[in-house]
């Protein structure tokens, strides 16, 4: 049976603001307060599903969320009429709202933990909704992301939704940013790193002291268990500590795997040579590409992106790199990428530069804008067919952008009742567009 990656990207949310809501994410701290442009942001997200859609690659699609989250406000103690609401939070704290309008959904690398289902007992694909404890602008997310997930891959036989953890911040997941897959064949039993930032419940155990770390042991080791596993698939790593504080809020900003390639920094893990030498010895064809200190510092892996990037399987059999603009005007992380290229070792071939900088400067790059799903052709088959990538539906979500979409979101405008109206029409049409139903708690 053939198998395929399938990456399914966020659109980026009509409410994309710089509002600086991510402790440890240091450009999103770094660009707090600037004005962002969100149709620049969703067009950006569209062009490098095109390309990618161009190389023959499958491409589908993850709808934003209702923003602002009036359910939310009322939660925090706010009533009456919706423009009242916006206008009181706003007064009483404006970073109330920010919370409740951020456009985060867009980084789908963070909406679930997906085990295909070569690796798993029931043959089934298996999905877990991230809870993302962590903060509170991303732990609203779970519910509507389930209820889009469910209107994606709404076939009980081929795939198992699991709902976000619970426990609280010692089950903290924030998703496939956390897991990386390594296969020989998309289609052939993989081998599933889960990655996480620290042992919640015991503090005897490394962890970062500045910094957050986001996903703990406990939570990864509960994706193993519900995803019924096969055996020696799955594999927990620890992040180090130090470069958490460096940055590294996630392990997809130090590390990336495309089936037996893993791209790497050398201060990723703790133990990271012991854990690689042991993924060498279960699995031959393996190439970890170990990328030092002296060639890319973390801090210029963090400014860049470099881990940040997609590595995809093309057609004739070699990779590419899908990279941030960041990484070519770098010329530590060009220089690095070019001689990986050059190395005959690795079938990494090329390079691709994409302007994605609206979701980087909210620490957001290539791989964070992208939930990768292996299904089989039958699978693909199975799911909502609405969401799949075409030149047509490329054409319909641009005209739809400039349509919907402000040039321009000052941190102010976030209190203008008018978002909320024109972010329901937006989602509105986009559901007919890409056939999810009423996917939303304003159309029910
Ligand atoms: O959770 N930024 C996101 C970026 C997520 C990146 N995802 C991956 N690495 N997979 C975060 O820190 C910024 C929002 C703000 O500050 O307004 C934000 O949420």
């Amino acid at each position: 049976m053939n198998y395929q990656e399938v990456n399914f990207d966020g659109l980026v949310g009509p409410t994309h603001n710089y509002s600086g809501l991510s402790h440890g994410n240091l450009a999103s701290f770094d660009n707090k307060g600037h004005v962002s442009h969100p149709k620049s942001a969703v067009l950006q997200g569209l062009k490098k599903m095109k390309s990618l859609h161009d190389m023959g690659l499958p491409q589908a699609i993850i709808a934003p969320h209702e923003r602002p989250n009036i359910s939310l406000l009322r939660n925090f103690g706010f009533s009456g009429k919706e423009d009242e609401i916006i206008e009181k939070v706003y007064k009483v704290d404006p970073t109330l709202l920010a919370i409740a309008t951020s456009a985060s959904p867009m980084w789908t690398a963070n909406a679930a933990t997906v085990s295909p289902s070569p690796d798993t007992k029931d043959g089934k694909v298996h999905i877990s909704v991230a809870n993302l404890n962590s903060l509170p602008h991303r732990f609203q997310e779970s519910e509507q992301t389930q209820r889009i997930l469910k209107a994606i891959f709404n076939d009980e036989k081929y795939f198992t939704i699991h709902s976000a953890i619970q426990g609280g911040n010692a089950f903290g997941d924030e998703g496939a940013a956390n897991h990386t897959r390594l296969c020989l064949d998309y289609g052939q039993k993989g081998k599933e790193v889960f990655v996480f930032g620290k042992y919640a419940l015991d503090i005897s155990k490394p962890r970062p002291r500045g910094l957050p770390a986001r996903q703990t042991f406990e939570a990864s080791n509960t994706l193993i268990r519900r995803h019924n596993l096969k055996k020696d698939v799955a594999i927990l790593v620890q992040q180090s500590p130090e470069v958490i504080n460096k940055g590294v809020f996630h392990n997809d900003v130090i590390s990336v795997g495309n089936k037996n390639v893993l791209l790497y920094h050398e201060d990723a893990f703790i133990e990271g040579d012991h854990h690689i030498e042991n993924l060498k010895k279960s699995f031959d064809e393996f190439i970890p590409i170990k990328i030092l200190n002296k060639k890319v510092t973390v801090e210029d892996a963090v400014r860049s992106y470099l881990f940040n990037t997609q590595l995809v399987s093309l057609k004739d059999g070699s990779m590419a790199i899908i990279a941030p603009k960041e990484c070519e005007e770098n010329s530590a992380v060009r220089k690095q990428i070019t001689e990986i290229i050059k190395d005959q070792s690795n079938p990494i071939k090329g390079v691709h530069f994409f302007d994605l900088r609206e979701s980087m400067q909210n620490g957001g790059g290539p791989a964070c804008l992208r939930l990768r799903v292996v299904l089989s052709d039958e699978e693909l088959q199975a799911i909502n067919q609405g969401v799949l990538f075409t030149d047509e539906l490329y054409e319909t979500l641009v005209s739809w952008a400039n349509k919907h979409y402000r040039d321009k979101i000052r941190p102010s405008d976030i209190k203008d009742p008018n978002l909320l109206k024109e972010c329901r029409q937006a989602l509105d049409e986009l559901t007919k567009i890409l056939k999810l139903g009423n996917i939303y708690e304003f159309q029910r």
